[in-house]
């Protein structure tokens, strides 16, 4: 166990004095960032040297195009960083072509529907209701409005993508494009059979592992790469590098790829989150962060198995990656009660609808949690343990009628002192502590 933090923050002195307003929020959330158990599965802490990157002068120059084919001089820096960002995620993910220049991952989604589908023909994907991503065709988004989205969904049995469904919708729609990947989804992803189905009815397949791209890259959960044709993620999620976006794809891709992200879609790429990407793909390829992957699903587990115990009813009964669904009807919460009781406790997670959810996406029965952030703070099983035994406590003070607002206030004070104790035995990478900024 690591000695405790000092509990109090110093700032790049630039920012103190020039300006006091923005220097305090900035101090303050990363008092937050250290002090709460931050558990949205989405979130991490990317590392100091990929901060200072993404922070660095690279913000300060333009350049539309590619590698020595760029619209305005004075590349040479640039060329040289995009060239070896573009290596390392190769490097990293064995994919033949990548783009690194979408600003995240829904204009990653979005370049490939522009590149590979005209507005009104069909496309496919899990739904959000089912733990899709609101890129994959729901109808709020773009994707569900310029194109005919067809959703699949999870099977009610176990909670795994109905494979047998997407096959037959397949076979009934002849999507152009399918897409698998998820956001609210604890199981590993059969991207083989995806790739099987999308070959029977002639769909390009791409994978969406914004999740799991930190998981992929060590190899803990299966590679979409070999099987399909296309892959987009974030880059920021488990992957730990600043806010992007990457599309990886087969060389026959390429071309139309690259000019749906620029020009089809973006201007300039951000040069310094280009930066911040290499530096975390640097980090990315060494024996440390295969062992942080493997202790992400770990920790996932054994949280899984410690909150089964407590009573709680998970999403397909458990995980097999970073990601937990708990759907709280048995504890007589709803999510979005959970969740503010917890984050008033010191643990923050987000309130989600689960599959076959009755109950509307702003005031659902779940909540989701996920291991990536607290598994680079060094939080082991031990830490899962009194984790799961401190949502449990959350979980009957929410639900205690009994309890007036301010004895039940004071209990959730109580619980995140505790565990602001445990975070000061853990201190975590990138935030700023008083000896090292
Ligand atoms: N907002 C992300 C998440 O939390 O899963 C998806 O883009």
């Amino acid at each position: 166990m690591q000695s405790p933090v000092k509990p109090t923050f110093q700032f790049i002195n630039s920012i103190m004095e020039y300006d006091p307003e923005v220097a305090s929020i900035i101090k303050a959330e990363n008092q937050r960032q250290h002090a709460k158990i931050r558990l949205v599965p989405s979130e991490n802490y990317a590392s100091r040297a990929v901060l200072e990157a993404t922070g660095s002068i690279m913000t300060n120059k333009y350049s539309e195009g590619y590698a020595r084919d760029r619209y305005y001089e004075g590349q040479q820096q640039i060329d040289k960083l995009e060239m070896l960002c573009v290596e390392r995620a190769k490097t990293v993910f064995g994919a033949d072509h990548v783009n690194v220049q979408p600003y995240s991952g829904s204009p990653a989604n979005q370049a490939v529907y522009l590149a590979l589908a005209e507005p009104g023909e069909t496309i496919m994907g899990l739904s959000l209701a089912d733990g899709g991503h609101l890129t994959h065709g729901d109808k709020v988004s773009i994707s569900g409005k310029h194109y005919n989205s067809i959703q699949y969904g999870v099977r009610e049995s176990d909670g795994s993508i109905d494979y047998d469904q997407v096959e037959s919708l397949a076979k009934k729609f002849k999507p152009k494009i399918i897409f698998c990947g998820t956001t609210a989804y604890p199981r590993f992803v059969d991207f083989e059979k995806f790739a099987a189905i999308g070959k029977e009815v002639g769909a390009v397949v791409v994978a969406d592992i914004a999740h799991i791209s930190g998981l992929v890259a060590a190899g803990v959960h299966p590679s979409p790469i070999p099987h399909v044709d296309v892959v987009t993620t974030t880059t920021h999620k488990s992957l730990r590098g600043p806010r992007g976006g990457m599309i990886m794809c087969k060389h026959q891709f390429a071309d139309v790829l690259d000019k749906a992200v620029f020009p089809g879609l973006q201007g300039g790429p951000h040069n310094h989150t280009t930066a911040g990407l290499a530096v975390a793909l640097k980090e990315a390829q060494t024996e440390e962060f295969k062992k942080y992957a493997r202790q992400i699903v770990t920790n996932a587990d054994v949280l899984a198995k410690s909150l089964i115990k407590r009573g709680f009813s998970l999403s397909s009964g458990g995980t097999d990656n970073h990601l937990i669904l708990i759907d709280l009807t048995n504890k007589g919460v709803t999510g979005r009660q959970m969740a503010k009781a917890l984050d008033a406790s010191g643990i923050v997670c987000n309130f989600n609808r689960i599959p076959f959810d009755k109950r509307p996406a702003m005031n659902p029965s779940g909540i989701r949690i996920g291991t990536p952030a607290i598994t680079s703070r060094g939080f082991g099983i031990n830490e899962m343990e009194r984790l799961a035994n401190w949502m449990e406590t959350v979980a009957q003070l929410r639900s205690d009628e009994s309890l007036n607002l301010s004895d039940r206030k004071m209990a959730y004070k109580n619980v995140a002192k505790e565990v602001k104790d445990l975070c000061d035995q853990f201190p975590a990478p990138g935030l700023c502590y008083d000896s090292d900024c």
